[in-house]
């Protein structure tokens, strides 16, 4: 199957390292689209729910194609979410075109778009968002410090942390509002920051609409999740669409089935020590070492 050309793909909410992740599914999507830009738009690799054991085959080959798009010369820039929120330490680095960040404006067709997780909200209240806006800049970056923060106090006192989906698993009803509060909220502050489209995800729910306020209106996006929805977005001849995965357009592309097993490591890392020469010919750890050429 020739691979499909796209001009810019927003995926998010993959959840690698869980049981409900599509890893399969998302393999036969990445393997038929060739996009000039990827944006992984957090919660990619799910690091709060793994228990360490569980990562598949199959989702090492989800990283696998992504690399495969990176060798193909798309850029792919991954926006950490809130259950990568491990990653953000790392934010704002660059390896050829390859970029982690937790934010990021495009300017697409002279159209400014906005594209960030959303888990910014959990913690947040209209009133703050607001004040967010007002901040600028920095104030997204604040937000995710405070959510950090707050995340972290309620696991010092033996708390679950927050999270949108413990929020809304009380009843539907609240869902509802709470994903009508999201979206509007997303859309008052692209409108005040002046953007043009603004891309989230975290809620898992698919959306493309217009958003209008008295200043002004937005076109609100939410390329949706791996794990219920099987959504993307994707922009072609200066449109966005949603993408919806379809098995019966990879009816005659099956994946091979995926069901080895990984190779058992026949070393056990934490017994294996590097060493590295040093002057003299002495021995000695590369930790050590490292240490070492640093203090010097
Ligand atoms: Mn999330």
């Amino acid at each position: 199957m020739e691979r499909r050309k796209v001009d810019v793909v927003v995926m998010s909410d993959l959840h690698l390292g869980t049981y409900g992740c599509h890893a399969k599914e998302i393999v036969q999507y990445l393997r038929s689209i060739q996009p000039q830009v990827l944006v992984l738009n957090g919660d990619i690799i799910d690091g709060w729910q793994f228990s360490k054991r569980y990562f598949p085959v199959a989702h090492m080959q989800v990283i696998k194609e992504i690399m495969s798009l990176l060798s193909k010369g798309s850029r792919v820039i991954y926006i950490t979410g809130n259950h990568d929120e491990m990653l953000r330490r790392y934010s704002d680095i660059q390896i050829g075109n390859f970029q982690l960040t937790d934010k990021m404006v495009m300017e697409i067709n002279g159209k400014m778009t906005w594209i960030f997780h959303g888990d910014v909200f959990d913690a947040t209240t209209k009133g703050s968002a607001k004040l967010l806006a007002k901040l600028g800049g920095h104030g997204y970056d604040l937000l995710i410090l405070i959510n950090s923060f707050i995340n972290w106090c309620l696991r010092a006192i033996g708390k679950e942390k927050m999270s949108f989906s413990k929020k809304v698993k009380n009843s539907v009803k609240k869902a509802v509002a709470w994903i009508g509060d999201f979206e509007q909220t997303a859309a008052e502050l692209a409108i005040e920051k002046k953007y043009d489209y603004v891309i989230c995800g975290h809620i898992h729910q698919p959306q493309k609409r217009v958003i209008e306020t008295k200043n002004g209106s937005v076109t609100y996006l939410n390329s949706g999740d791996w794990i219920e929805n099987l959504t993307s977005l994707e922009y072609n001849n200066s449109e966005w669409t949603i993408y919806q995965y379809d098995e019966k357009q990879f009816a005659a592309t099956p994946a091979e089935e995926i069901r080895k097993k990984l190779p058992q490591l026949n070393v056990v890392t934490d017994e294996v020590l590097m060493f590295n020469a040093l002057k003299g010919g002495k021995r000695m750890p590369l930790a050590t070492l490292l240490k070492k050429v640093a203090g010097a």
